[in-house]
């Protein structure tokens, strides 16, 4: 079944996970493959908590099989970190990196720490580079190259390529697409032949209601300061749509760590609720294609991410994508 065999039903097909250090652009990449904000995005590190699932179908003209469908896993940035909820991020990263059929680190080319190799030797990410013979093949992203000298980009793509045997390394920018296609047939190439796992059209296993709290909770990274936004969860508490699927009523409530940061979150006379809440239905309005009505609520449950418990009732471990 190894061998391709001309049989249709057979195609490339496997789980790719999308691996590296917070803020290399994971999430930015999945959204771009796979055109749709399907995973919250932000200039802060540590923005996605969970590993999220994107399915993806591409073509690989004149070769046999001619199309993949690739599973790509989004994963937390990889760092050392106490606390359940830090933990659970971790956990979740390497878990993907282990089960998946194709490793995709994804390098920042314009990071210091990204530009050095030997920064995954260290032990908060060495797990990621997967070692010996025989082991789940890894492509390295050079992302960020939109920003960099392409001069400087040589030695990084020859360092790169040295970290494990039939590494590959293909520079790309997540942000504005460059040679994000062919980074996708070089995973593409890697997986092994056999029957699509997902069926297809079908792009991820989240519900529409989670994707809604990362787009809003992608609205408290860019609104809020530097820490308040790792000490927020989102949970949508009502959905009521029209018969007809053109309205959404979406009721939110924005969970914090303590009494103190819940004036925080509402801001003077309510000023910033009300600006993250026109900021986040233009987004999901736009990502879920139709007219939605917002309501945002601010609730205190204390140190909600200390308790393992408490991470689950928020949806942290709820998801299905395992390979
Ligand atoms: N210039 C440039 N910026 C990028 C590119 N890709 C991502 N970014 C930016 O990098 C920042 C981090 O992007 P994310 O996609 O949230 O990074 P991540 O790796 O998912 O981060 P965590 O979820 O925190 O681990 C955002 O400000 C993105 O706009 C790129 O190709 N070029
Ligand atoms: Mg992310």
């Amino acid at each position: 079944m190894s061998e391709p065999t001309g049989d249709i039903s057979e195609i490339r097909a496997g789980f790719c996970a999308i691996v590296g250090l917070p803020n290399v652009g994971k999430s930015t990449l999945l959204n771009r493959v796979l055109e749709r904000r399907l995973v919250a995005v932000s200039s802060k590190p540590q923005t996605t908590r969970d590993r999220i699932l994107g399915v993806h179908a591409v073509e690989l003209p004149d070769e046999t099989p001619d199309r993949a469908q690739i599973a790509y896993l989004d994963t937390p940035g990889v760092q050392d970190g106490r606390g359940p909820l830090r933990r659970y991020m971790r956990e979740a990263s390497l878990a993907a990196a282990a089960e998946a059929d194709v490793v995709l680190l994804l390098v920042d080319a314009m990071d210091r720490r990204g530009r050095a190799p030997d920064r995954f030797s260290e032990a908060d990410v060495a797990p990621l580079v997967p070692k010996g013979e025989g082991v789940t093949p890894i492509v390295v992203g050079l992302n960020k190259v939109d920003r960099v000298p392409k001069l400087e980009l040589l030695p990084l793509i020859e360092a790169w390529s040295a970290i494990a045997p039939n590494t590959e390394v293909v520079p790309i920018s997540a942000l504005n697409g460059d040679n994000v296609a062919s980074l996708e047939r070089v995973i593409a190439r890697r997986m092994p032949v056999g029957p699509p796992l997902f069926p297809e059209g079908m792009i991820t296993d989240r519900s529409s209601q989670f994707i809604a709290q990362e787009i809003i909770r992608e609205q408290l990274y860019h609104q809020l300061g530097k820490e308040l936004p790792y000490a927020c969860a989102v949970q949508v508490e009502t959905w009521n749509e029209k018969p007809d699927r053109s309205e959404l009523s979406i009721g939110a409530v924005i969970v914090v760590e303590r009494a103190s940061q819940k004036p925080i979150v509402v801001g003077r006379q309510g000023h910033r609720i009300r600006e993250l809440g026109i900021a986040a239905r233009t987004a999901l309005a736009e990502a879920l294609g139709k007219t939605v009505h917002l309501s945002l609520f601010v609730k205190v449950l204390e140190e909600w991410s200390r308790g393992e418990a408490m991470l689950r009732r928020l949806g942290y471990g709820g998801g299905e994508s395992k390979p």
